[in-house]
This record gives structure tokens, C-alpha cells and sequence, in this order.
């Protein structure tokens, strides 16, 4: 593979209409809370610390914002959707800036889905993959925490959500692990493509 790139957080925001300066090309990671959005953004840029994860879910609140490379594009690591604790009203809240940020934000190429790869599609999953359709988005899936599945197991599971997925709009679909970096090459392929 290629060097990695660099890089650096840059700021948060709670819509797109605070998305920095200058505007570049946004590669946004979406999915459930918990699911593990903050692991592999940080397992693809194979920095440790950089997006703040947490075994407690909500941990990402708002859209995070880090510039890659020598200025070549941002990561948006979004906030978890289908997180109970924090109550209805903020609940509605959250899910409505991401709706927002994916309906509006002019600069946005492509969404990784990402899913628990025991899990599949949950029914929020599938409000988000007809939100991304909608709005015409470019979307791929990454089937993470694949490091939990034996290894049969995983081509059986992966067959099937493929097929699903390339089905509903996916461009493709990968299994990750953020503990072994499985998948990671082809994720950084795909996100060049
Ligand atoms: N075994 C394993 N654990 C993982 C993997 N990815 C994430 N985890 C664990 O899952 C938990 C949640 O990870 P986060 O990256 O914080 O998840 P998130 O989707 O960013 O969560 P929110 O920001 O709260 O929505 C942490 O305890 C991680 O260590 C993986 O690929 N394999
Ligand atoms: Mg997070």
C-alpha cells in the first residue's frame, strides 16, 4: 500500500453551515453508535488517539472534522444514530443533523456505511441507506468488527450482505476490523476510486 496519509482534526460542528475553510472534498463515516465509526477512522489512518472512541456509546456528538493529507480532502466522523440513553428529543436532534449533512452538504463524495458485521442492516440502517439514495449519494459499506467472526462464518455472513447491499445502492462492500486493520487497503482503494 501507499504511505498513509497525514492527518489532523481540524474542528466540530453541529451542521454543515460551520464546515471549515477552505471547503474541500468530504468523505463521511456514518452508522449506528458504538458500531465503531471513531476505530476505523483511525485504524485507516493508522493513528491511535485521533478520533476519540468510547466502549460508552454516543461518544461522537457532533460532525468532527479532520483534514487529510496535504489538504486533499476531509474525514467526517458523524454521530452515532440509535442511541438510547441520551433521550427523544436529542435523539431527534442528532438524526436531524445528519439528515441535514447528508442532504446538504455541497462538498460530500461519498459515504462509508459503516456496519457491525454480526449485525447487518438494522432498521436504522436502512432509514440512512434510503437517505443516502435519495439524495443520490455515492455509498459503499464497511462490515466492521469482523475480528469477532470465525472465518467461515465471515465469507458466509460477508456473501450475504453483499448481495443485500450491492442490491439497495452499495458501490461495495468490505469487511473491516479496526483491531486487525483487515480490510484496510481495500477501503483506501475504494475511497481513492
Ligand atoms: N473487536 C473489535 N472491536 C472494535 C472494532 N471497532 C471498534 N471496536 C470497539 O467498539 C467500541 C466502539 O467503538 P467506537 O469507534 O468508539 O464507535 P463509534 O461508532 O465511533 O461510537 P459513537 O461515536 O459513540 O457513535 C469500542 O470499545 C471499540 O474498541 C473492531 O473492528 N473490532
Ligand atoms: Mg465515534
Amino acid at each position: 500500500m501507499k504511505a498513509i496519509p497525514t492527518a489532523e482534526f481540524v474542528k466540530s460542528c453541529t451542521d454543515v453551515s460551520q464546515a471549515p475553510k477552505p471547503a474541500l472534498p468530504e468523505i463521511a463515516f456514518a452508522g449506528r453508535s458504538n458500531v465503531g465509526k471513531s476505530s476505523l477512522i483511525n485504524s485507516l489512518l493508522n493513528r491511535k488517539g485521533l478520533a476519540l472512541t468510547s466502549q460508552t456509546p454516543g461518544k461522537t456528538r457532533l460532525l468532527n472534522y479532520y483534514r487529510i493529507g496535504k489538504g486533499d480532502f476531509y474525514f467526517v466522523d458523524l454521530p452515532g444514530y440509535g442511541y438510547a440513553k441520551v433521550g427523544r428529543a436529542m435523539q431527534k436532534e442528532w438524526a436531524k443533523s445528519l439528515e441535514d449533512y447528508v442532504g446538504e452538504s455541497p462538498q460530500l463524495e461519498l459515504v462509508v456505511l459503516i456496519l457491525d458485521l454480526r449485525r447487518g442492516l438494522t432498521d436504522l440502517d436502512s432509514d440512512m441507506v434510503q437517505a443516502l439514495n435519495i439524495y443520490r449519494r455515492h455509498w459503499l459499506v464497511a462490515a466492521t468488527k469482523a475480528d469477532k467472526l470465525a472465518k467461515q462464518e465471515k465469507i458466509k455472513t460477508m456473501r450475504e450482505l453483499e448481495g443485500m447491499l450491492i442490491s439497495l445502492g452499495a458501490e461495495k462492500v468490505i469487511a473491516y476490523s479496526a483491531s486487525s486493520h483487515e480490510g484496510r487497503e481495500e477501503l483506501w482503494k475504494a475511497i481513492a476510486g
